[in-house]
């Protein structure tokens, strides 16, 4: 069977991803530093459940399949030559990128934090694409980037899947043209993923490299049928102000009976999809690679959009638990829209998983078996987008109007 490199295996998405394209017969090498495990040590904070050292998940998948998992330790940002000497070695039918920074209240927590994030991000990506080249060989590039790329509004209309037609007045005449959609990133993060985006558009037409990258909402659910398998094999469990995300966040909080943290009103608009089908969207777009000649290749890695309200709002209803509501940390837009095109998955073949309460209970079980690791001094977010911005720490019951501008030195 052809080899993957999962750049990023050891992460959240990276590791089911590993597992999954593993059983589908793949022959799979993780290059992962195992920086996010040491970004865990310095936020104090650990995920909410047990993950294994990535030695004892590798040998624990072996033993129970009998299918082998290779491990490098490789800093992407840092170590090109080993990227290379890989490249050659291995000789991999495609790579897939996930092996970058990618929490936004992370990015925006200090000066540090935004450099680490920059350097780490954009050299990553560069350096992947710059050893595709120089090692001579035909390897598709399949990049996870994200929905926050496109900003979370649009005129109405439904966002496309990375290009869109517009037409512009050329000396009063009407011409068309075709462009990406306008980036538009919400912290340095989601930069980081913008730039990435020009990189590639650079590399296909410079190098006519192969290259998919998927926008991908933001991923809930923990478990996949394979990190089932095994207790050593589980997935992580973000719940932290930094690095949790908002529905696995609830969820956690509910199972933990800790108010659910509403930023602001609440009027926010996300892009959702569950950890399932991301692991099927990743061997879709590795099976579905561009030709040759084909342009940079965009998928929408999303089902469905929701409020964060009506999510808060569904959650209560089903455990009980109390909303709160807090001065936003983020510099985002009070309410959004949002309408996002994913018919290409679609018509590849993808049954969607949406949001259904007998996925939300199988997360609330293991928030609740593993409630007792949860630190709740670690949930309310305190990272803000500028040093206007106070960190709310009491929260209130009813929506929170302001931007929170304000009261930077009163306290
Ligand atoms: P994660 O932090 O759990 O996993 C990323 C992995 O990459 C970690 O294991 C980390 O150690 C590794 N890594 C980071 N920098 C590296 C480097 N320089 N060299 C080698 N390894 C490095 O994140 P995740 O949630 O699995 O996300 C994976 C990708 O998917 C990211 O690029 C992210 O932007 C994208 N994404 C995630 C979500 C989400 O909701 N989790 C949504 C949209 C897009
Ligand atoms: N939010 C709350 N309460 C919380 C946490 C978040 O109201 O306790 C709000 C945020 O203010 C934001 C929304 O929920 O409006 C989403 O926040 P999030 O932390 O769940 O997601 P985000 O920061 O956007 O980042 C996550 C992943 C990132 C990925 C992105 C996809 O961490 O890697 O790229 O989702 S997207 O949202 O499409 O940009």
């Amino acid at each position: 069977m052809p080899r993957i490199i999962v750049f990023g295996g050891d992460g959240f998405c990276g590791w089911p991803t590993s597992l999954y394209l593993s059983s589908q017969g793949y022959d799979v090498t993780i290059v992962d530093n195992l920086s996010r495990r040491k970004i865990d040590i310095e936020l104090e904070c650990d995920s909410l459940t047990p993950i294994q050292p990535i030695h004892k998940r590798i040998e624990t998948w072996e033993k129970i399949t009998g299918k082998k998992i290779d491990y490098q330790f490789i800093d992407v940002s840092q170590h090109y030559h080993r990227i290379l000497t890989l490249f050659k070695e291995l000789k991999p039918q495609a790579v897939v990128h996930f092996a970058e920074q990618r929490s936004a209240p992370f990015s925006m927590k200090s000066p540090n934090h935004k450099q680490y994030t920059v350097n780490n991000n954009t050299n990553g990506t560069h350096n992947i694409l710059c050893a595709i080249v120089e090692s001579g060989l035909d390897i598709h590039l399949v990049h996870l980037g994200t929905t926050g790329v496109y900003g979370y509004s649009s005129v109405g209309m439904t966002i496309p899947e990375g290009y869109m037609t517009v037409k512009v007045d050329v000396e009063g005449e009407e011409k068309v043209m075709e462009i990406p959609y306008p980036p538009h990133p919400g912290s340095i993060y989601h930069l980081t993923k913008t730039m990435d985006a020009l990189m590639f558009s650079y590399y296909n037409k410079n190098d006519a490299l192969r290259i998919t990258d998927l926008h991908q909402g933001i991923v809930w659910g923990t478990q996949t049928d394979e990190t089932q398998l095994d207790e050593s094999l589980i997935n992580r469990f973000d719940y932290d102000g930094d690095y949790g995300t908002v529905l696995n966040r609830f969820v956690m909080q509910a199972a933990v009976k800790h108010p659910l943290t509403i930023h602001g009103t609440g009027g926010q608009t996300r892009a959702f999809i569950h950890i399932k089908d991301t692991v099927q969207c990743i061997r879709m777009a590795i099976e579905n690679p561009p030709t040759q000649n084909d342009r940079v290749k965009i998928f929408n890695q999303t089902t469905e959009q929701h409020n964060v309200h009506q999510l808060a709002e569904m959650i209560a209803r089903m455990s009980g638990a109390e909303i709160r509501y807090y001065a936003n940390p983020r510099r985002e837009d009070r309410d959004n829209d949002l309408k996002m095109s994913c018919a290409n998955f679609l018509s590849l073949g993808l049954k969607p998983i949406t949001l259904q309460e007998g996925l939300m209970d199988e997360i609330y079980k293991i928030a609740e078996k593993y409630g007792d690791r949860c630190d709740k001094e670690r949930i309310l977010c305190t990272s803000v987008w500028n040093k206007n911005i106070f960190v709310d720490k009491v929260g209130s019951a009813t929506p929170v109007e302001t931007n929170n501008i304000l009261l930077t030195d009163q306290n």
